[in-house]
């Protein structure tokens, strides 16, 4: 198997997607069984959604938790948390996945760009978010601070991801050159629908990024990567990065 270059130089980033969860019994957002499939994505993943029904989001979400608590890590969150333990700062996972399997993993350098299942926040007032992994029933639980309705601390479609996490990403792309550091970027799991994550493939090969993309089948934008490692992630992974003693 052809394998991505990666010396005491090369820095990696990882962008990852609900295919990497599904061999943990999760299901993805798109194709046969998915999370789409059951709920229009409107009603359950937008403001709009949960201001119209605040119970079916949070009967949604709390079913989530129930399977993120039951699944575990597999082989493919292994090998990820491996690379960052031989890489260290040369290291940067992004993740669009809410369920926290990453970190269960061992992964420490994780931006979670679509917010996290196991944190709840305010609808209404900037009061922070908190940590919380009990599923919710009505009576639906409200602020204690505004009296506004509690929401999941996830990010929805039409809302913005947080600026902070955007400028981590960014710096540790442009902090990348092909003499100094090269940057090897490996996307997983993922239809390369959403954006902004299915963006960044193009800002790495910006600043001469070799780029891979490991998908059981060919994404929406594989044509952005150099080279496209079909198969499941578990299997794939941990050989492709020669960390499979490692998982
Ligand atoms: C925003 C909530 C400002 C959390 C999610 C530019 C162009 C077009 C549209 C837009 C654009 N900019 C913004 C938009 C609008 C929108 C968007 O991207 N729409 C798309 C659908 C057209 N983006 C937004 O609204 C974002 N906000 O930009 O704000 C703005 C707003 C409006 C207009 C302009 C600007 C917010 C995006 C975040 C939305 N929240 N989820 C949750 O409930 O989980 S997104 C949701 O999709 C999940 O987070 C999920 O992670 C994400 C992406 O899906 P994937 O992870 O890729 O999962 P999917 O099922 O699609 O694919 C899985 C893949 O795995 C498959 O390819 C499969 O083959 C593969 N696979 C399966 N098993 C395995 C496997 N691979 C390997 N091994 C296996 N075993
Ligand atoms: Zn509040």
């Amino acid at each position: 198997m052809e394998r991505p270059i990666i010396d005491e130089h090369t820095r990696v980033l990882v962008m990852t997607g609900a295919g990497i969860s599904a061999e943990s019994g999760l299901a993805t957002f798109r194709g046969a069984g998915g999370l789409w499939a059951g709920q229009p994505v409107e009603r359950v993943a937008t403001p709009e959604g949960f201001a119209a029904d605040p119970a079916l989001v949070w009967r949604f979400y709390s079913q989530r938790r129930a399977q993120a608590a039951a699944a575990v890590p597999n082989r493919a969150h292994r090998a990820l948390a491996a690379l960052e333990d031989r890489l260290g700062d040369r290291f940067l996972l992004a993740t669009q996945n809410v369920d926290g399997l990453h970190q269960r993993a061992g992964s420490r350098r994780v931006v979670e760009m679509h917010g996290s299942l196991w944190r709840t926040r305010c609808a209404v007032c900037p009061a922070p978010p908190f940590d919380d992994r009990t599923p919710v029933e009505p009576p639906l639980p409200r602020c204690t601070r505004c009296g506004g309705l509690l929401r999941p601390a996830i990010v929805w479609f039409g809302e913005l991801l947080d600026a902070a996490d955007m400028r981590r990403i960014e710096r540790f792309i442009v902090g990348s050159s092909p003499g100094r550091a090269p940057l090897v970027f490996l996307a997983v799991g993922t239809s390369g629908n959403v954006w902004p994550a299915a963006g960044y493939v193009g800002m790495a090969r910006s600043v001469g990024a070799v780029t891979w993309l490991v998908n059981l089948e060919a994404a929406e934008n594989v044509g952005a990567f150099d080279h496209f490692v079909q198969g499941p992630a578990g299997e794939v992974l941990a050989r492709l990065l020669g960390v499979d003693d490692a998982v």
